[in-house]
């Protein structure tokens, strides 16, 4: 057993002290740090964690984690960060796939080799020109729009300097480009909720949790799993609601966790697991409902007070509605697994107890999600709970560090987006494929039509699109009209392994930074400093897009050197909106690493939707009636086909209720030793999980046995849309019928097209999760198992691809070129905007959260901005004045 198992075997223990004292002794990062031997170390902050990096002849040697902000280091930052700084995956030049450096003149690039063919290192010039050149040739052509930004989120790392952003912000410079919308994580709640309880709800800070260990008797986790996706945040990490969870659990608080799989959460917290068959969650609260109504276990009152519509989803449930189908316990059952007798159990405890529902992300990411977290939130509200101390629902208790009060302090934030004027185009994140595949079709997206664009170029910056998106085999050959695709990214990852020009970007290590810790409680501000020096030729992403900015002659607009005369400045003025810049000067924050803005003593006793309760007339829902919406006209009005106006019951397109024989459910959570697809080149790590070096599978011990199947065999997954091999984890903690297993693993193609890695996304399909969100579905999933009888090697997903070096290339001439034909096209378009608007896309729109201010209506912009505008520190006037124009801009603005 190596040091770091022990680490997790203490850890799923669950005792704080046991977990501190055997990762202090038997980690080896920290036996190496001796102040005599070791003189050089610097603080740094990253998505794992704070830390000190010790340093040695300009090497990091190791990865000290801090205790003292962070009592629960993980091994992704004691091991994963040092494992992949210095990785052979590492890209150390920029690479230009070889045909595509035959033929970017003629035209004859060959996308058909992409994946296939090797590489051909090239100085920085060359790989420069040709994106300019491309990007030029594509806007001349087909317009802005036909350029496609596939950076859609900002998991790269933990900075302000987030490659998205920084493409956003060049990209905007000269026109825009087609961008996603809407994100993974939560692409059907994010749309739904704001009608039905007047915020996204998954983005929110959830009740402090000292309301819940005085107040809450049940907390229900429906598929949430605290422990283990809490591992990471979108900010820096501290793990500060581990010891909470605990005093919560000890307090005598009953967890149950409704969920295919037993979870590490249900392990701490002590869980009672009630097994249920994947994407039937809705149906399990018609049911609950339907025997609440019976017992006449209803509050009315609180109905009348704080819902609309409530008459209309109680016929539903009653089987008084058009199916006239009664969702009765036994109804229930058959759909969920759950006996009835369970069902009737749970409804009576939840009804009569102090409840907390906490729902997973997961649920949504389902055909149909737009109604998983509808149905808890209905049922919730049919028994009187929401907003009462420790009592309701909370959609982010998973995320975050959902929990910890907040301190309500400015956040630090970086370079303004500035203006995409490219609005007439969109591609929702999770349809790429079908936008490829369907150029200037029509698409839906919440009540909007817009249309998918023409694409001819990829420009993909701290994304992995080639990882995360669904069913990558037709991904692959939709990918085929694409003249150019670029990807910008540390590592050979799938995303550039299927590129064809890839610029190495150097890490979070390799330059300065900032963030916050605690997504939510907002209580650290904390520097990323630089520790080493780019590793190869890599430059940092803003240096990247400064000298592409350079070729159009349009760098100081970029770097705005006006005002950031020096990059640090860039960091003085994004700290000198944080709250801890009120007592501690930037240069005592930068050069101690961090600084605290604790929250108030008040935010220890907030609770989620407490103001509505309190006084619904005085605060308001920011939906249309003000209440919850248990039916909704609004969203009933949009008559969108698949997606009705109340949680109802519908099949989704692939669960085990339609399954053919020895078909599974397979469902592919976040991972536990990886942030997607990051980590997957860590050895250390790789070793304390994968079978036989592929992505291990949850498989039941039944199921397992039927196909003669044991522990760490390899075996082959497989459906229509393609096979992965995975190695087997033979368990009693996942239910018969149902799979796991982890998404974000790095891909590997045999010769027989099957990955050999076990890279899940070859399985999911891309059925959307309705017309109302086109949100992904990547836990609707079906697949068949069997033994792997033929694997082709060892997985060769961590090796370079092949690469040509020292090729003889020919400079590129500057009337092959012709990069002026740009400016035309710019320079009107940035004289008139108002200061509103300029503040949303200089603060707003940076982090995690809509952007797109036509995509939504006046009141569903006013459900967003009180959780947006704080995040983004705006001052009463500055919130005032964006106000102003989103309410000038939104999507039911008098024209
Ligand atoms: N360690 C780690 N943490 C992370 C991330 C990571 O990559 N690694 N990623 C972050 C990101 S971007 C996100 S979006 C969040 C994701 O947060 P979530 O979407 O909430 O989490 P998942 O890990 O996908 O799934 C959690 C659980 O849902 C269960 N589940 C799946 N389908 C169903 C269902 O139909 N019904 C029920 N009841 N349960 C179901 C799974 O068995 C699993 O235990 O996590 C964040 N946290
Ligand atoms: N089957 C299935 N698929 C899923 C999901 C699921 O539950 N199941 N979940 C979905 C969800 S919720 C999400 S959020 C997505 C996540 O999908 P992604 O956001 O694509 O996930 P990551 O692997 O974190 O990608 C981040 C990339 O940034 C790179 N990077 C890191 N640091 C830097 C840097 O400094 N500069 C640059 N240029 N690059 C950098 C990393 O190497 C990596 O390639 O996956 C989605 N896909
Ligand atoms: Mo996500």
């Amino acid at each position: 057993m190596t040091a770091i198992q022990s680490t997790r075997r203490g850890f799923l223990q669950g005792g704080a002290a046991l977990l501190g004292a055997s990762w202090l002794m038997n980690s080896t990062a920290l036996a190496s740090i001796d102040p005599n031997s070791f003189a050089g170390r610097i603080f740094g902050a990253c998505h794992y964690g704070p830390f000190e990096a010790v340093l040695r002849d300009g090497k990091i040697v190791a990865i000290s984690p801090m205790v003292e902000l962070d009592q629960r280091p993980t091994e992704m930052l004691s091991h994963g960060i040092l494992d992949r700084t210095y990785d052979k995956s590492r890209i150390n030049y920029p690479m230009v796939r070889k045909s595509y450096l035959k033929g970017w003149k003629s035209g004859d690039v060959k996308p058909e080799l992409r994946g296939k063919e090797e590489y051909v290192r090239v100085d920085w010039d060359t790989a420069l020109k040709l994106t300019a050149k491309a990007i030029v040739d594509t806007i001349e052509q087909h317009g802005n729009q036909g350029i496609l930004s596939t950076s859609y989120g900002g998991w790269s790392h933990a900075g302000i300097m987030r490659p998205n952003v920084l493409q956003g912000k060049f990209f905007n410079m000269i026109g825009g480009c087609t961008n996603t919308v809407g994100d993974w994580s939560a692409g059907a709640s994010q749309i739904s909720l704001p009608h039905v309880i007047g915020d996204m709800e998954v983005y929110s800070a959830q009740t402090a949790w000292e309301v819940i260990r005085d107040h809450t008797e049940v907390f229900v986790m429906v598929g949430c799993d605290p422990i283990k996706n809490n591992r990471i945040e979108y900010t820096v990490a501290d793990h500060g609601m581990y010891q909470p969870w605990e005093q919560i659990r000890d307090n005598g608080t009953k967890f149950i966790s409704i969920n295919p799989q037993k979870t590490a959460s249900d392990a701490y917290l002590n869980a009672e697991w009630v097994r249920i068959i994947p994407n039937t969650d809705v149906a399990l609260f018609l049911g609950m409902a339907y025997h609440v109504l019976e017992q006449g276990l209803e509050d009315r009152a609180y109905m009348d007070k704080y819902t609309v519509g409530g008459d209309k989803w109680i016929a539903y449930v009653k089987g008084e509605g058009d199916d006239k189908t009664a969702k009765t316990p036994e109804w229930a059952s058959a759909i969920t697994g759950i006996d009835a007798a369970k069902i009737r159990e749970l409804a009576e405890l939840l009804a009569k107890s102090r409840t907390e529902i906490a729902g997973a992300w997961s649920l949504q990411r389902a055909h149909h999600g737009e109604l998983t977290h509808w149905a808890i939130i209905n049922f919730a509200a049919l028994t009187g709970k929401i907003g009462k101390p420790g009592q309701g629902v909370g959609f982010s208790w998973h995320y975050g560090n959902g929990g910890m009060p907040q301190s309500g302090k400015g956040t630090p934030s970086g370079l303004s987006q500035g203006k995409n004027f490219v609005t007439e185009y969109i591609v929702p994140a999770s349809r790429l494929t079908e936008a490829l595949e369907n150029p200037g079709a029509e698409v839906f997206y919440n009540g909007n039509v817009r249309k998918y664009p023409d694409v001819h170029m990829i420009y993909n910056a701290g994304n992995n699109f080639m990882s995360h998106q669904q069913d990558t085999n037709r991904l692959i050959k939709a990918l085929q009209k694409v003249r150019t695709i670029v990807s910008q990214d540390v590592w050979w990852t799938a995303a550039t392994r299927w590129a064809d020009i890839v610029l190495p970007a150097s890490s979070t290590l390799e330059r300065d930074d900032m963030s916050v810790g605690g997504t939510y409680s907002n209580d650290k501000i904390y520097a990323m400093k630089k520790i080493i020096e780019p590793v190869g030729e890599s430059r940092s992403d803003f240096d990247i897009f400064a000298a592409l900015a350079d070729l159009f002659y349009r760098q100081s607009v970029y770097i705005e050197d006006g005002q950031f005369p020096e990059y640090m400045d860039i960091m003085k003025f994004a700290y000198a909106k944080t709250g801890a810049s009120q007592h501690t000067p930037f240069e005592e924050f930068w050069e101690k690493g961090y600084a605290l803005q604790p929250a108030p003593q008040e935010a220890r006793s907030w609770v989620r939707h407490g103001d509505f309760y309190t006084d619904p007339v005085a605060h308001p829902l920011h939906t249309k009636t003000g209440k919850i919406e248990m039916f909704c006209e609004t969203i009933a009005n949009m008559n969108i086909e698949d997606c009705p106006g109340m949680p109802m019951w519908l099949e989704p397109a692939e669960y085990l209720g339609n399954a053919k024989e020895g078909q599974m459910h397979v469902v592919s959570p976040h991972p536990w030793h990886r942030l997607h697809s990051q980590m997957d080149q860590s050895e250390s790590l790789r070793n304390l999980y994968k079978v036989q070096g592929r992505e291990p599978v949850r498989i039941n011990s039944e199921d397992a046995a039927a196909r003669g199947i044991a522990d760490g065999d390899l075996v082959e997954i497989f459906n229509d849309r393609g096979t992965v091999i995975a190695g087997a984890v033979v368990s009693d903690e996942i239910m018969p019928g149902v799979i796991s297993i982890y998404e974000g693993c790095w891909p590997s193609l045999d010769s027989k097209g099957r990955c050999n890695s076990g890279l899940v996304n070859f399985l999911t399909s891309t059925q959307k999760s309705s017309g109302l969100s086109q949100a992904t579905t990547a836990n609707t999933c079906l697949a068949s198992i069997r033994k792997c009888e033929d694997p082709e090697g060892p997985n060769m997903a961590y090796e370079k691809p092949p690469i040509i070096e020292g090729m003889e290339i020919a400079a590129i001439a500057d009337e092959d070129l012709a990069l002026d034909r740009l400016d035309a096209l710019v320079e009107a378009l940035y004289a008139d905007m108002s200061p509103g608007e300029k503040l949303f896309y200089e603060r707003c729109t940076v982090c995690h959260g809509p952007r797109d201010v036509g995509a939504f209506t006046q009141l569903q912009w006013k459900a967003i901005t009180p959780s947006m505008f704080p995040r983004a520190g705006l001052e009463e006037d500055e919130a005032a004045l964006v106000m102003e124009f989103l309410m000038t801009n939104a999507s039911d603005a008098a024209k």
